[in-house]
């Protein structure tokens, strides 16, 4: 092959299947390249396995006799939108303003919104089911809407430049705006080890930016599926000793047919070799609901303990 048809050849191949392991740039998300990015070749490590099983039957269904928690709108001013923001609040069973409870804060993918979660998986349904089994820890849930632009609807075309990086704008919405209205309204620890982020695919790669990122803010991050949003891993973790001792948990999964799962695999074998202690969990799920509700319930229920 000539010189310039091979360097044609590589330029072509390149556009096709985005960098390896480099944090999607927001003004070059498109629905193309979600589709290049789903497509990416799965290649499994022999620790690319379950850390746990699939939850047991029945666990993101009301079941009788269960004491159930509520789900309440709440809204915030954001300085970061320049608008009032809306969340949906999971207060556990008999909540009671006299007890100060941990928050998980729990992020949507590109497509969804502060509904997201509630429509696939009730966070609501699995913590108060587990709360039942005694195998959780009464905790406050806050669910987010994390585009954060004035118009954060979920509709129309999420793979929008503009809505791509509003899922970057987040940072600062999350940090100085949601939390501290948060804190202020309900009965919260305010400490970090008291506040945990997690979150599914474009929520999974703002939890490794955010939650990492912050670790004076949150001890616990939990990254499920995480997109092509994610940081590279030394960015991520610049400095693993010190993570390693502020870190409590570090949880990271991805099903084994997801297309994104380099992105989780790269941050686990960095994690593995710098000796960041996570827990990684590979199911036999692609990137759908089905890895998400089983992931928040075994991620749920390692919390504040
Ligand atoms: C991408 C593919 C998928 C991407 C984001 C996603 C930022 C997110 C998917 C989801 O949240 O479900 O290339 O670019």
């Amino acid at each position: 092959m000539k010189r310039s048809t091979q360097a044609l050849a590589l330029c072509l191949l390149a556009a096709a299947t985005p960098a390896l392991h480099a944090q999607e740039d927001p003004a070059q998300v498109s629905d193309q390249r979600a589709r290049a990015n789903f497509a990416r070749p799965i290649e499994l490590a022999a620790d690319d396995v379950r850390a746990f099983p699939e939850p047991p039957a029945g666990f993101k269904t009301p079941r009788a006799g269960v004491a159930q928690g509520r789900v309440e709108a709440f809204e915030y001013d954001s300085t970061v939108t320049g608008t009032r923001r809306k969340a949906n609040v999971y207060l556990p069973p008999d909540y009671s303003p006299e007890t100060k409870y941990p928050v998980l804060y729990l992020l949507h993918g590109i497509g969804g919104d502060e509904n997201e979660w509630l429509s696939f998986a009730s966070p609501a349904v699995i913590l108060d089911n587990l709360l039942a089994d005694g195998k959780a820890v009464p905790m406050i849930v806050v669910l987010p809407n994390g585009r954060a632009m004035a118009d954060d609807r979920a509709i129309g075309n999420p793979f929008e430049p503009e809505k791509a990086a509003a899922f970057g704008k987040f940072e600062g919405d999350l940090l100085d705006c949601l939390i501290p209205a948060i804190e202020a309204k309900y009965s919260t620890h305010t400490d970090r080890e008291h506040r945990a982020l997690a979150g599914l695919s474009m929520g999974g790669g703002q939890t490794f930016n955010f939650g990492l990122g912050n670790l004076d803010t949150f001890a616990w991050v939990g990254a499920f599926s995480a997109a092509p949003n994610t940081k590279p891993p030394a960015e991520l973790l610049p400095n693993p000793a010190a993570a390693s001792k502020q870190l409590k948990l570090l949880y990271i999964s991805c099903g084994n047919k997801d297309g994104l799962i380099n992105f989780s695999q790269a941050v686990h074998r960095y994690a593995k070799e710098h000796n960041v202690p996570h827990l990684w969990n590979v199911d036999d799920h692609g990137h759908d609901p089905e890895t998400w509700a089983s992931n928040l319930f075994h991620f749920s229920q390692r919390l504040f303990r």
